[in-house]
């Protein structure tokens, strides 16, 4: 079997990919582990930035987004038991964000595939890849029982963090940078009303939580836990009084509480593979990085990751090859400040133990983040995400390493 594409992974990633490259005319194949209906029963992010909407618009699947995502031009923090809203749209020149949950993304983007009649393969569970550093790649597997092979041009590795693309680089081909947070967020979705029309992200002497949503009857919650905690510690009545303690007293009071339909327990970690390219294999999403979920940017690097890879590969199909040369580089220089975000955040936000120093330093921060207009147009222009690089930016490599290596072209 041939296409120009072999796409490993069916989050959104793979999927957004996919259906760019289709949109270019250029033949791709995605192929998932699991199940169609394990996929779309996730619970995961849920703010979209405009690059990723427009993104989702380029690939002709934002129709339901912009009829049901909800628009949100502030968002909220409370510390010391008051709350504060920083005006997104006012202090990033008019900028905004959408929040829809990335279930339903996945869900739009799975169907767009299929009425596309593009192939996907699920419940393939032993992908291998061959080649990638030739002009020839392939990439192995069976389905129903029968071996497969694909001969490609690219694959493009959107298998997430414990998937098989990166395990596949020769460890010495790679630099790792990763921090390991000592706490983790137990999640849990209701429908119930969410508690405001915007998020409210908290600073608690009890930890962190966030108050979010999924429409104006599916809230979304979190609270900073123990990583030893697991869910059956977890009991509706624990979750709900907690959160109720973390929030100031006006909040409290709003709060309305119900069954939860679904709770999990997220580790926080920030993760960078460098580089993104290994000869014909580019990584993309959560394959390449991790951020801790604070600063609201996995989902939205995942989306501009690939935005970037399908101009790359488009414009390979093209005659020109500076693209995929710069591609990890584009990448990385928009992750990193990504990275950063999503550190300072979590850790301007979360009780860590035994600090009560560090503790107080949150405190000056927040206070001087509420009080500073330019504190406060610092963390809008990166909440509601920085621009994309034009595709012939000059910038420089983004990592330490000299100059990427010769790769195949
Ligand atoms: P994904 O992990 O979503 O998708 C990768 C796909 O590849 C999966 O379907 C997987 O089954 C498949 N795969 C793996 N190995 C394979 C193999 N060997 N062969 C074939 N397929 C394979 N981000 C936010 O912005 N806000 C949040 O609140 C938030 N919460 C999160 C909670 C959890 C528990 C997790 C794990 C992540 C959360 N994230 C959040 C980040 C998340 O949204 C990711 O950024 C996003 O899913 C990235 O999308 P992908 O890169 O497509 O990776
Ligand atoms: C969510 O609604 O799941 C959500 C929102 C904002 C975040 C993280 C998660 O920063």
């Amino acid at each position: 079997m041939r296409t120009q594409v072999a796409i490993v992974g069916a989050g959104p990633a793979g999927l957004l990919l996919g259906q760019l490259l289709h949109r270019s005319g250029i033949d791709n194949i995605v192929l998932e582990r699991r199940s169609r209906e394990h996929v779309l029963g996730r619970i995961r992010a849920g703010v979209l930035e405009e690059i990723t909407v427009s993104a989702l618009a380029e690939a002709g699947v934002d129709a339901r987004l912009r009829r049901e995502g909800l628009r949100h031009e502030g968002v909220q923090l409370s510390f010391g038991g008051e709350r504060h809203r920083i005006d997104l749209h006012r202090l990033s020149g008019g900028r905004h964000v959408l929040v829809y949950g990335q279930t339903e993304l996945t869900r739009d983007l799975t169907e767009a595939r299929a009425a596309s009649g593009l192939a996907t393969d699920y419940e393939v569970p032993d992908v291998t890849l061959h080649a990638f550093d030739t002009t020839h790649p392939q990439v192995h597997y069976t389905r129903g029982g029968r071996p497969v092979r694909i001969e490609c041009d690219f694959i493009a590795g959107c298998d997430g963090f414990h998937g098989v693309c990166r395990a596949s680089v020769a460890p010495a081909a790679l630099r790792i940078y990763e921090r390991a947070y000592p706490f983790g967020w137990m999640g849990l979705l209701a429908d119930t009303p969410p508690l405001d029309d915007e998020l409210l992200y908290v600073n608690s002497p009890r930890g962190f939580a966030l108050c979010s949503m999924r429409s104006r009857t599916r809230s979304r919650y979190y609270v900073q836990c123990p990583l030893t905690d697991s869910v059956r510690d977890w009991s509706d009545e624990r979750f709900w009084g907690e959160l109720r303690e973390r929030l100031d007293p006006g909040s409290a009071a709003r709060l309305i509480t119900g069954p939860s339909i679904e709770k999990s327990l997220a580790p926080l970690r920030s993760f960078v593979a460098e580089p993104m390219r290994f000869g014909r294999l580019l990584l993309a999403g959560d394959a390449a990085h991790i951020v801790p979920p604070t600063g609201a940017k996995g989902l939205n690097l995942a989306a501009s990751d690939v935005l970037m890879l399908s101009q790359a590969l488009e414009e390979h199909y093209r005659g020109r090859s500076s693209g995929l040369a710069h591609y990890s580089d584009r990448c990385l220089r928009r992750i990193w400040k990504a990275e950063r975000f999503s550190w300072w955040l979590t850790s301007l936000l979360h009780r860590f133990p035994d600090d009560e120093f560090g503790g107080r330093l949150q405190h000056a921060e927040l206070e001087y983040l509420v009080g500073s207009e330019a504190a406060r147009a610092a963390f809008a222009e990166n909440y509601v995400g920085l621009a994309l690089e034009p595709p012939d930016h000059p910038g420089g490599p983004a990592s330490g390493a000299a100059g990427s290596r010769h790769d195949p072209q």
